[in-house]
C-alpha cells in the first residue's frame, strides 16, 4: 500500500501533541469512570466507526450561479481517490469511497479497485445519474427518468441503473443508491399519482437485477431541480416505494433533503421500526440549500440521529445494518478539509450517542420524568469527546490533529502545481 501522506510527517506533528492527548484523554476518562462509563471500550467503539465519502465531493461544488474551483482539485477519478486517500490516511474513517456513474467512469473496473485499495481504500454504494444529460445520449432527462411519460426514456434509465450494478460488482460494492430527480415544476404538469407508478414499475426492473446480497437505497428529496413536486418526495413515499419493491429495497436519508425544522431523528426511527433503514447521506442545512457540512448549522440534530442510530442498534430490527456516507457540495473551502472536519463531526456525534446513559433514559422515559429524560441526552451531548476521537486516530496510525497535518503536508499547494486546472461553469452537487 503507498499512502499519499508522508508518514513521517504525521509522526512528526503527532510527536509535538502526543503530551496533550494523554492529558486529555486521562482526564477524560476519569471523569466519565465517575459516570461509570470506560473510556477505552467508548474508543474502541469509534475506532470501528467508519463513514463513506462521494468521489464527486473530492472536488469544489458550487451553486447554479457559479463554481469556483480551487487550484490543484481533482478532475477525474483517479486524482479524487488520492484526495479521499489522504483524507482516510489523517482521520482513519473513511476507508470507503462512494462512486457516481457516469462521472466516475473508467474502462476498467478491476484495476480501479485495485489502486483504491493500494491507497487504503475501498468502495461504498454506487450512484446513478439519471438527473443530467450526457453528451450523446440518445433519450433526454428534461422531463424525467424512471418516472418520464416516455417508455424509451425509462427503458434508457433503467439501463443505467443496471450498469451501476455491474460496475458496482466489480468494484466490490453492495448497495445501489437511485435518486432521481424527477418531478414538476408546475401544478398540473404531471399526474401526480401516474407519475409514481412509472416510477414503480421502472424501479422494479432495476431491483430484479440486483445480485443476492445488493441492496437498493432509494433516497427522497423534497425538492430541487424540481420545485413543485418530487417523485420520492419524502420519507414516505421513499418508504411505501421501499415496501412495494421488497426486502433489498431500504429508504436512505439525505439530512439535507427535508423542509426546515423536520424532525429527521423520528423519521429514522420510523425507518426502522419498519426494518428499512438503509442509509445516510451526511450533510446540514440552513434554508433549502441540503449540502452544507456535516453538524456545521445543527450538531444537535446530528447528535439526536446518532442517538436513534444507537438505540436502533440495541432493538435491532431486520438486518439493522445502514451504510454511512457523507453528501455535501464545498463552495468555498478546501474539500479535503471539509471532509476531514466533517468525518470527525459525525463521529463525534455517534460517541456521544454511546455515551448517553441509556438506564436513565429509559427509566425517566418509563417514569414521565421529561426532564430527567432529557438531561441523560443533555450530560452526553455537552462532553467534549475530542481526546476519544484523537485517541482512536492515532492509535490506527492518523494524525491526532488531523486538520493541522494536512496543511502541513501541503498536499493542495502542490497538486496545484502537479495538476491540470477544474474547469468554471456551473455547479453540480
Ligand atoms: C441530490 O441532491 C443528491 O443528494 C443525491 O445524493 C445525488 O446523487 C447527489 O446529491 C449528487 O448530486
Ligand atoms: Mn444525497
Amino acid at each position: 500500500m503507498t499512502l499519499p501522506v508522508s508518514e513521517e510527517l504525521i509522526a512528526g506533528a503527532n510527536a509535538r501533541e502526543i503530551n496533550a492527548l494523554e492529558d486529555e484523554y486521562a482526564a477524560l476518562g476519569r471523569k466519565l469512570e465517575r459516570s461509570g462509563i470506560a473510556i477505552d471500550a467508548v474508543k474502541d467503539r469509534v475506532a470501528g466507526f467508519s463513514v463513506a465519502v462521494p468521489t464527486w465531493g473530492a472536488g469544489r461544488g458550487g451553486t447554479r450561479f457559479a463554481k469556483f474551483p480551487v487550484p490543484g482539485e481533482p478532475t477525474n477519478i483517479h486524482e479524487k481517490l488520492e484526495d479521499c486517500a489522504v483524507i482516510n490516511q489523517l482521520s482513519r474513517m473513511t476507508p470507503r469511497v462512494s462512486p457516481h456513474f457516469p462521472w466516475d467512469t473508467v474502462s476498467d473496473y478491476k484495476a480501479l479497485r485495485e489502486e483504491a485499495a493500494e491507497l487504503g481504500l475501498g468502495f461504498d454504494a454506487v450512484n446513478s445519474n439519471t438527473f443530467q444529460d450526457q453528451p450523446g445520449q440518445v433519450q433526454s432527462y428534461a422531463t424525467g427518468s424512471l418516472a418520464s411519460t416516455v417508455a424509451a426514456t425509462r427503458r434508457q434509465a433503467v439501463e443505467h441503473n443496471i450498469e451501476c450494478i455491474e460496475f458496482g460488482r466489480q468494484l466490490g460494492s453492495t448497495d445501489l443508491t437511485v435518486w432521481v430527480g424527477d418531478g414538476t415544476n408546475f401544478p398540473g404538469q404531471q399526474d401526480l399519482a401516474r407519475s409514481l407508478d412509472r416510477y414503480l414499475e421502472a424501479a422494479a426492473e432495476i431491483y430484479a437485477a440486483l445480485p443476492g446480497d445488493w441492496r437498493m437505497l432509494i433516497e427522497h428529496k423534497m425538492f430541487e431541480p424540481a420545485f413543485y413536486s418530487t417523485v420520492i418526495s419524502d420519507w414516505g413515499s421513499s418508504i411505501l416505494a421501499a415496501q412495494e419493491l421488497g426486502p433489498k429495497a431500504k429508504c436512505l436519508v439525505d439530512l439535507g433533503h427535508h423542509a426546515p425544522n423536520t424532525n429527521i431523528e423520528q423519521i429514522v426511527a420510523r425507518l426502522h421500526r419498519f426494518g428499512k433503514l438503509g442509509g445516510f447521506h451526511f450533510n446540514d442545512s440552513k434554508y433549502g440549500d441540503d449540502d452544507l457540512d456535516s453538524g456545521s448549522i445543527n450538531p444537535h440534530q446530528l447528535f439526536l440521529v446518532f442517538n436513534e442510530l444507537v438505540e436502533a442498534e440495541l432493538n435491532p430490527r431486520d438486518g439493522f445494518n445502514p451504510s454511512y456516507m457523507i453528501d455535501q457540495s464545498h463552495n468555498v473551502t478546501d474539500p479535503i478539509e471539509s471532509m476531514i472536519s466533517s468525518a470527525e463531526t459525525i463521529g463525534a456525534c455517534f460517541a456521544k450517542a454511546l455515551l448517553v446513559d441509556r438506564e436513565a433514559l429509559h427509566l425517566a422515559q418509563e417514569a414521565n420524568d421529561t426532564m430527567m429524560a432529557f438531561q441523560a441526552l443533555r450530560r452526553a451531548y455537552n462532553v467534549d469527546v475530542g481526546p476519544i476521537l484523537a485517541k482512536a486516530r492515532l492509535e490506527a496510525g492518523g494524525a491526532i490533529d488531523a486538520l493541522r497535518a494536512y496543511r502541513e503536508s501541503k498536499w493542495r499547494e502542490r497538486k496545484a502545481q502537479e495538476r491540470k486546472p477544474a474547469g468554471l461553469g456551473a455547479g453540480i452537487v
